[in-house]
């Protein structure tokens, strides 16, 4: 097979950010803009010959022909094995498995997550190391480095592949397997998961579910799973068909994008349960009959009933969670006496931990949870865990909730992002706000004493690598917190994002809507970071 060298020009922005490198897809079809990246990881990696590379993508706009260039690289670059998805397709948390399953080198996923998709939208490509994870940041600081400095990639010169039938063929000595992407993932489910139970309580009627896949990504995973596999009625996975746009839609999965499910779940006649996933499929929402759980209070509710779950009905040896995600886990975490970390946002900060068996669930105030089956946020084996859970306690996801807040108290909270703000004025709003927290240790905002405030940089206990600048935070005598963020995957301008999280043992205030209680928590954090006066902006583009 002929490689051919092609001479190339860096381009200067092709550092990943939170979860890769995403950017709109005009920008990825500039001349050699994802070859010169690709070329950039494989530059960087210790040695891909021989090895085995896993690839395959949400299926947006572009996926079929950035894999089409990526197979030439990867075989020029001497991979001697791909194996992708039937269709181009395959969820993130499915890449990490099939990366673990099969002990291959790494893995190349096309996503921009719950970024829109489509022509004029978003595309994004990250790679994932052998354990199954995101890259983690010395290894997406080298790939970014090198992007700087590339002046040629090698392509291999041979036919276009059909993605579209499952098969196993080689080119010359390079073996191509074109693998169904839902087989292994789902049978990994059967591993972690009582079917059988779960089973049982749908035929009979006590769970009622709709999976909103929002055209996106996990619609051939969760019609398998939960239709075929699971007995649920057809028509109980809407929005099933991954579509190159999403269907014009926000493929993330929260109260604003997943309006129609929402609107299912809080009038009369709604089922026992219901959820959402994103773009890629590593998120998830999860909806009971009139609820809404949020994702920090999911992750500490399952920390506490991991006992009822068969993959860790013998413990789990620690928890972890992202900075801004409330400190509901950490609750949790105390009294079970599990360690319980605070890591930087981003899932690429879990891999060590759970690697070296630090943790065994971890997740993130934004839609994520997971374990140590996969490197990855895996939102169906989190829809799949509650329908464990609510199949074994028997009780509703009201029920369950409420519970928990009533044993361990309720950490009330909500984000406000600031979207597409001039990233000047994001810039200065964060150097007034680094400038304003030495003058505030011990002030008094009326019911709140600040205990602390600074900027959280993290050591990372496994590998000692430290990480800086990951967030503002001011925290009160009480309990209440305030976190400030730059968004590290958004492609318009800077997106703001402020966390505001509450404590309350009172189960009495338990019931009260997040917004009015934590009004006066809003209020301040507005006053710390000006937002409204820097940007004239009067309200959050998006709540949740
Ligand atoms: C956001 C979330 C973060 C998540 C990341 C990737 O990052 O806040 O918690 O890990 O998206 O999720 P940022 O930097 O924009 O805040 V996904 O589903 O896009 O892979
Ligand atoms: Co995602």
């Amino acid at each position: 097979m002929n490689i051919k060298t092609i001479t190339s020009t860096p381009y200067n922005d092709q550092k990943p950010g939170t979860s890769g490198l995403r950017k709109k897809v005009a920008i990825f079809k500039k001349p050699h803009y994802l070859a010169n990246f690709v070329q950039s990881v494989f530059d960087s990696l210790d040695n891909c010959h021989g090895k085995s590379l896993v690839l395959g993508g949400d299926g947006r706009y572009y996926n079929r022909d950035a894999l089409q260039i990526i197979i030439k690289i990867a075989i020029a670059n001497g991979f001697k094995e791909l194996i992708i998805g039937q269709g181009g397709l395959l969820s993130t948390p499915a890449v990490s498995h099939l990366i673990r399953l099969n002990k291959a080198y790494g893995g190349l996923v096309l996503s921009a997550s719950h970024n829109p998709g489509g022509e004029t939208e978003d595309f994004g490509i990250k790679y994932n190391i052998d354990n199954g994870g995101p890259a983690p940041e010395k290894l997406t600081d080298a790939i970014f480095n090198r992007s700087l400095e590339i002046t040629n990639y090698k392509l291999a010169e041979i036919e276009t592949i059909d993605l579209d039938t499952q098969a196993q063929f080689k080119i010359e000595d390079v073996n191509i397997r074109i693998v169904d992407s839902v087989t292994d993932y789902a049978q990994l489910m059967t591993n972690l998961f009582d079917f059988e139970l779960i089973k049982h309580a749908i035929n009979s009627g006590t769970i009622t579910l709709c999976f909103d896949a929002m055209h996106a990504i996990t619609g051939p995973y969760a019609k398998r799973i939960f239709e075929q596999m699971l007995g649920a009625s057809e028509g109980s996975v809407i929005n099933g068909i991954p579509l190159e746009d999403f269907g014009g839609g926000h493929p993330d999965p929260n109260l604003v994008h997943a309006k129609e499910l929402a609107t299912l779940m809080f009038n009369d006649g709604a089922p026992v349960f219901a959820a959402a996933s994103d773009g890629d499929g590593d998120r998830n929402m999860i909806l009971g009959d009139n609820i809404f759980v949020t994702p920090s209070d999911s992750l500490a509710i399952m920390a506490a009933n991991a006992q009822h779950i068969p993959a860790y009905a013998d413990g789990i040896s620690g928890v972890a969670r992202s900075m801004p995600t409330s400190q509901a886990v950490d609750r949790v975490a105390k009294a079970y006496n599990l360690p319980c970390f605070e890591t930087p946002t981003g899932w690429k900060f879990f891999g060590n931990l759970l690697d070296s068996d630090k943790i065994t669930l971890c997740g993130e105030e934004s839609f994520g949870s997971s374990s140590n089956h996969v490197r990855e946020k895996d939102g169906l084996w989190a829809v799949l865990f509650w329908l464990n859970l609510i199949a074994k306690r028997k009780q509703s996801v009201m029920e369950i909730v409420h519970e928990h807040w009533k044993e361990f108290g309720r950490d009330i909270y909500s984000r406000h992002d600031y979207e597409a703000v001039d990233s000047e004025i994001a810039n200065k709003i964060f150097d007034h706000l680094r400038e304003l927290l030495p003058t505030l240790s011990d002030k008094i905002f009326g019911d709140y004493v600040v205990s602390y405030a600074d900027e959280f940089s993290y050591k990372d206990p496994v590998d000692q690598s430290i990480s800086e600048q990951q967030g503002i935070r001011i925290g009160f005598e009480n309990g209440s917190r305030i976190v400030f963020r730059l968004s590290g995957t958004g492609t318009v301008g800077a997106t703001l994002r402020i966390y505001l999280e509450k404590f309350s043992k009172d189960s009495n205030a338990h019931q009260q809507e997040p917004q009015q209680a934590l009004a006066d928590l809003i209020d301040l954090a507005e006053q710390f970071c000006e937002i409204k006066q820097r940007t004239g902006r009067t309200e959050a583009t998006v709540i949740t």
